[in-house]
């Protein structure tokens, strides 16, 4: 195709004016010689084409319209099944801007790389343009991105997960706001009649940030944080720069409204690594023993924050849906999170139900009788049985609408966020960590959340259940070196009136027969409902050598029975054990020396000698 019909083609009903986002357009079209462009207008009536042409080719499946009502179902390639971070890079100008714990290469090297794959990379396939807000369109925490990518399966996605279309574009037009380009394709391109994988994508990954363009380039993959570059890429990684450089905070934390039997509303952000329940923890039930409790959600996996005009901390929750983790997810250990998924979601790598329903490990307690697995080949429980087989990939997840859980604050969408009184850090761990402490203050809190470990999880390739340190559960998700993150950490305080209470907690702990200590899911509330007391300075609390902790008569065990000695067990400071810890720190430390503030120092000193 001549550059002259790409051109022509970029102008044809473009939905913006914008000079800089027409020419960049074109650029990219002229790189990746798609077959076709599609301006992303962000309607029902689009998306429901969308949908419709994908059923048509074979990449997805309509379910059961009365059971699972404008709800989609994809199986991915077996291998694009969750984040790959030894293939996400972040290309700094310089080596030490990204830091010990990404992967760097020189940017110009990267650029050359990059450019190579994606020529070529969308032929016989559609550009779309697709403009998306971080956050309310209108809230001055508001970030744009326009993604450029061959994937109808992302466009779908991205309009439940951010919002999309016209009233973007229309934002871009205004030419007043700086826009973080994001470039994606599946790398699959199409000779002419050739027909197309259900699920097409490349065997050879990149996912790639230049912090300082605020640029992304996504090569090779469909799946989740690979390719829906609102969420991590933009959302955390290159968020997290721009936090930096204006004195605020990106953070992969979801974010809850607590109200008290009052009706006084205290919200808390935690930070968790990811498929470690913080979709649970956003969408908790309190006990029925908990009368005028309630949990409100605000989001469920990143938080903006930044020093309001009284300065209190005050947080967004930048996307529009949830991404979550299916396994595991039921009436029993999260209604919520099963209404919210009731309708209108896309499912991927869950089983499918010969009713043209969806099904998951941990979804009911009998699986069907019969169904297909996440890569349609049959399954039954005595196929399960024999061999040990999954029906849904441990990593399947739901794309769900966040307005439509029934707990959503009514404040979610508010321009200006929601005041953040504490801020919760939490790890998978089995062994050492207490059900719950809180930090001294602000620096010995930022040392907790910066030597958090969890045991890894399917939700990023490699090995599952080694304790890796995971700082503030950002690892894969900080655009910069981590030890100038700690510092921001830091300095954050200064900007503060008001200095949010930080907490640690554990519901993964187990005792010598491998069993959890602790019940979890909506027993969680006992612990929170102690952390917000905490804050208003209602509850008591002892000192230990890692910081505040309740005692067993501090914890509000109404309906529950919990005998002193399991709490005792949970809570317990083995100074073996802690000493072990804290060497493990030290690998951390040591990487990012050049870097720590020496506030982490002298907490890291405080610490041993309090031990
Ligand atoms: O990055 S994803 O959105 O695919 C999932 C996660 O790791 O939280
Ligand atoms: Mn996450």
């Amino acid at each position: 195709m001549a550059v002259a019909e790409i051109s022509r083609m970029v102008q044809q009903q473009p939905l913006t004016r914008n000079r800089h986002l027409l020419r960049w357009v074109e650029k990219i079209a002229e790189l990746t010689r798609p077959a076709a462009i599609h301006w992303v207008d962000g309607s029902q009536a689009e998306y429901d084409r969308l949908c419709a042409e994908m059923v048509e080719r074979g990449s997805l499946i309509r379910l059961n319209p009365q059971l699972w009502p404008g709800c989609y179902y994809a199986r991915s390639s077996p291998d694009d099944v969750a984040r790959v971070e030894d293939r996400t890079f972040v290309c700094s100008l310089s080596r030490d801007g990204a830091g010990p714990t990404n992967n760097w290469e020189e940017p110009y090297a990267m650029r050359r790389k990059l450019r190579e794959r994606f020529a070529g990379s969308m032929r016989g396939r559609t550009l779309y343009v697709l403009p998306f807000s971080m956050g309310p369109l209108h809230s001055p925490m508001a970030r744009i991105g326009v993604q450029l990518t061959d994937s109808p399966y992302v466009v779908i996605n991205m309009r439940i997960m951010t919002r999309i279309g016209r009233e973007v574009f229309q934002e871009i037009d205004k030419d007043v706001r700086r826009v973080v380009a994001c470039l994606h394709s599946v790398g699959a391109p199409l000779a002419p009649g050739e027909r197309d994988a259900p699920w097409p994508c490349n065997p050879e990954k990149y996912i790639v940030h230049f912090p300082e363009t605020r640029e992304i380039w996504s090569y090779g993959s469909g799946y989740g944080g690979n390719a829906l570059l609102g969420k991590k890429s933009l959302g955390l990684r290159i968020a997290s720069n721009i936090a930096r450089d204006e004195g605020w905070m990106a953070e992969h934390m979801l974010i809850v409204g607590v109200e008290d039997p009052r009706g006084e509303r205290t919200y808390v952000a935690a930070a968790f690594p990811s498929a470690c329940g913080k979709t649970n923890f956003a969408m908790m039930i309190p006990p029925k023993a908990f009368p005028g409790w309630k949990i409100w959600t605000v989001g469920d996996d990143i938080a903006w924050m930044w020093p309001g005009a009284n300065g209190q901390l005050r947080a967004i929750n930048p996307e529009h849906g949830f991404f979550g983790v299916a396994p595991g997810t039921s009436l029993a250990t999260n209604p919520n999170a099963m209404a919210s998924l009731s309708r209108n979601t896309i499912f991927t790598n869950t089983a499918l139900t010969p009713e043209g329903g969806v099904w998951w490990e941990g979804m009911s307690e009998t699986p069907p009788a019969e169904c297909l697995d996440w890569q349609g080949r049959p399954w039954t429980p005595e196929i399960a049985r024999q061999t040990g087989a999954r029906a849904s990939h441990p990593n399947a997840r739901f794309t769900a609408p966040a307005a439509q859980c029934p707990a959503i604050d009514p404040h979610w969408e508010d321009p200006e966020g929601v005041p953040i009184s504490a801020i919760v850090f939490g790890g998978r761990r089995s062994h050492t960590i207490p059900l719950v402490f809180q930090g001294f203050n602000w620096s010995a809190g930022v040392y907790v959340g910066a030597t958090m470990g969890s045991e890894t999880t399917a939700a990023a390739a490699g090995a599952v259940g080694r304790v890796r340190r995971d700082p503030m559960a950002m690892l894969p998700f900080c655009g910069y070196h981590m030890g100038d993150y700690f510092r921001h950490w830091i300095k954050m305080q200064r900007s503060l009136s008001v200095t949010p209470k930080i907490f640690h907690v554990n519901w993964f702990r187990k005792d010598e027969q491998g069993k959890f200590l602790w019940p979890g899911f909506g027993e969680n509330m006992r612990v929170l409902r102690w952390i917000v007391d905490r804050v208003h300075g209602r509850s008591l609390a002892r000192e230990t050598p890692i910081g505040w902790m309740p005692g067993y008569e501090d914890i509000d065990w109404h309906g529950l029975e919990f005998p002193r000695e399991r709490f005792e067990a949970l809570q317990s400071v083995d100074r073996a054990a802690w000493h072990a810890e804290v060497i493990s720190h030290e690998e951390l430390l040591i990487e990012l020396h050049d870097h720590l503030p020496s506030e982490i120092i002298f907490e890291r000193e405080l610490l041993i000698c309090r031990l």
